[in-house]
């Protein structure tokens, strides 16, 4: 298959144009967000959205995260991912399997509609992570457009995918918030470095091959600026897969922890990677292709 955004194999960095659509339909009168949401994600690259859950919702998606923080008993162990420093879990992946609440939430209408829509397809779960980042001591995720990672390392052939984050506790401007470059998902930055053997047993827990580099990072952020987003628990964050984003560490009491589920368009489903010489452990880059089938009920609806 055509590389058509060609990274790492130590050649040199470079800025390309964006080769796909970012919203790949028009508005129209039934589509599920408005003319205005869609020029926004079409523009910046993100879309934020509030008051989709109600609060026994979010409660019960807190309380369904944390217990399998406090006692992770039946998680695949490799899907535990700790902080460098070894002393707090950093992230769980493949929550969507791992734990029904997280996969009816990874479901939900209210957020696969929008998907959907936007993508103009049906999706997969192509990843599903509960990023934690504690309190004290949970460390940064440095910039990085998670699509140059997904082609390189997993093989995804194009720009058709959407991350949504959902926020478990309070993101503050002070305990890390997701902080993004506006209109950056129209530039592709290829990254200097060859892949390493098993990258992610590094990458997931401070990545560093992968990462832009600063000349080109200053670039975007004179071109669109710098924004955190903070919120509540229960906001729902979309962003394209190549937004370039990251998130600052966390020194205040306060955890700042989300749940993450990455949308894949069924017609961008992944291959072979483009650099890296094996793919990815399917925990973190799903090859079992099963089309998301939307739920419309309450989250409190028994859980199917
Ligand atoms: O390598 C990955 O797939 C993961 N790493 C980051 C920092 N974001 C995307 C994804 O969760
Ligand atoms: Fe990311």
């Amino acid at each position: 298959m055509k590389d058509c955004y060609p990274t790492r194999g130590g050649q040199e960095a470079t800025t390309s144009p964006r080769l796909d659509p970012v919203a790949y339909q028009d508005w129209k009168p039934h589509a599920p967000i408005t003319a205005k949401q869609l020029s926004h994600f079409d523009e910046q690259g993100f879309l934020v959205l509030d008051g989709l859950f109600d609060e026994d919702e979010i409660a019960q998606m807190q309380q369904a995260a944390f217990a399998l923080l406090k006692d992770p008993e039946g998680i695949d162990e490799q899907t535990v991912i700790l902080e460098p420093h070894d002393r707090e879990v950093r992230s769980i992946f493949r929550i969507h399997r791992q734990c029904p609440s997280m996969g009816r939430l990874a479901s939900d209408e209210r957020i696969t509609s929008i998907v959907r829509f936007l993508l103009d397809d049906d999706v997969y779960i192509h990843q599903s992570r509960l990023n934690f980042k504690p309190g004290f001591n949970g460390t940064e995720f440095y910039w990085h457009s998670d699509f140059e990672t997904w082609h390189a390392e997993d093989g995804m052939p194009r720009m058709r995918a959407i991350s949504a984050s959902i926020l478990l506790t309070e993101n503050s401007e002070q305990n890390g918030p997701l902080m993004v470059i506006p209109g950056s998902h129209l530039h592709f930055l290829s990254c200097q470095g060859e892949t390493p053997e098993d990258h992610y047993r590094a990458s997931l827990r401070k990545q560093e091959v992968g990462t832009p580099d600063p000349e080109s990072l200053s670039r975007l952020v004179e071109q669109g600026g710098l924004r955190s987003i903070p919120g509540q628990p229960g906001q729902v964050i979309l962003f394209d897969c190549n937004l370039m984003h990251g998130s600052n560490g966390n020194i205040t009491p306060f955890p700042r922890s989300n749940a993450f589920f990455v949308y894949n368009a069924i017609s961008n489903r992944i291959g072979r990677p483009f650099s890296a010489r094996h793919p990815r452990p399917d925990f973190i880059a799903e090859r079992l292709i099963e089309p998301v089938r939307p739920v419309p009920s309450s989250l409190l609806a028994e859980t199917a």
